[in-house]
């Protein structure tokens, strides 16, 4: 009820600040982008993570205003990092949207006034939308996401394969990325895939989507997702998400 209050404030006084997760290329090891993740420093509490004011912001609407922020962040980050790197260094951002963002009208007009104002190529920007909360909206949902696909932007189911009708899903909507839930990759104890692990990077070869593969903290989870091709890889084995020096400085030692 106190976070509830104290939360409109934290969004217009700049108590927010994002950090960035490394997402590494499994064929190369280079870093080709970033998760934004949201954090509350709160004046009393301290550093608060997601968990426990995301679900409030949902709640309350604030999160269209906390997302709005984020996007714009996350934008602005992504094209100081892209004009201070070498030309041929290509980086994306990902932001994560919320249902009830992506339930605005205003989200497209949103996403292309933050992609034009920070002067981003679209198809560096990647919203990353969880599909279990998905479900309700569908025809919504297909509508817009087919109206921010337009804008060049690339979009990412995440925690794919923990919803049900995840496979539907991926028939139905315009997704580029599919982003398997950690507790896939958490199943894996030696250097050797999962069945469902393989099918899901099969799968997403088939549909001509990338997969990322979330929560790579071993190096044996890393060489057994390189050898079933699977794309993209975030995880504590690279980098936990990091400030944004801090993110430069592996960008850096990574070229
Ligand atoms: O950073 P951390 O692993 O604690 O993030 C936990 C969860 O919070 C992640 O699953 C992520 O999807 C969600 N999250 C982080 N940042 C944002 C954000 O800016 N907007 C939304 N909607 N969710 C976020
Ligand atoms: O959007 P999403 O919910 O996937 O956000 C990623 C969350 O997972 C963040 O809260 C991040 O801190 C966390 N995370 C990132 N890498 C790892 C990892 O290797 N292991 C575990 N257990 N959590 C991770
Ligand atoms: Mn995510
Ligand atoms: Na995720």
């Amino acid at each position: 009820l106190e976070l509830k209050a104290d939360l409109a404030r934290a969004i217009t006084s700049g108590q927010l600040a994002l950090m960035y997760q490394p997402v590494v290329s499994l064929q190369t090891g280079r870093i080709t982008g970033a998760e934004a993740l949201v954090r509350w420093d709160h004046p009393r509490r301290g550093r608060l993570a997601p968990d426990a004011f995301i679900g409030i912001a949902e709640e309350t609407g604030l999160i269209v205003q906390l997302g709005q922020w984020v996007l714009e962040e996350a934008c602005q980050q992504l094209r100081t990092w892209q004009l201070t790197l070498p030309p041929d260094a290509a980086l994306s951002m990902s932001v994560n949207l919320s249902v009830r963002q992506l339930e605005q009208a205003s989200i497209v007009q949103s996403v292309r006034d933050a992609v034009d104002q920070f002067g981003l190529d679209p198809s560096t920007l990647t919203l990353e939308i969880t599909e279990t909360v998905i479900i309700d909206h569908m025809e919504t949902d297909r509508s817009r996401l087919t109206a921010l696909k337009e804008l060049g932007v690339q979009i990412a189911l995440d925690d794919f394969g923990v919803g049900y009708s995840s496979l539907r899903y991926v028939d139905d909507l315009p997704v580029d990325i599919l982003k398997v839930d950690r507790s896939f990759v958490g199943g894996i104890t030696d250097d050797q895939p999962t069945p469902v692990l393989e099918a899901i990077v099969a799968l997403g070869g088939r549909l001509g989507v990338h997969t990322t593969a979330e929560g790579i903290e071993h190096p044996n989870q890393l060489s057994a997702l390189k050898g079933i091709g699977c794309d993209l890889g975030q995880g504590y084995w690279f980098s936990p998400p990091v400030a944004a020096d801090a993110f430069f400085e592996l960008l850096m030692r990574n070229l």
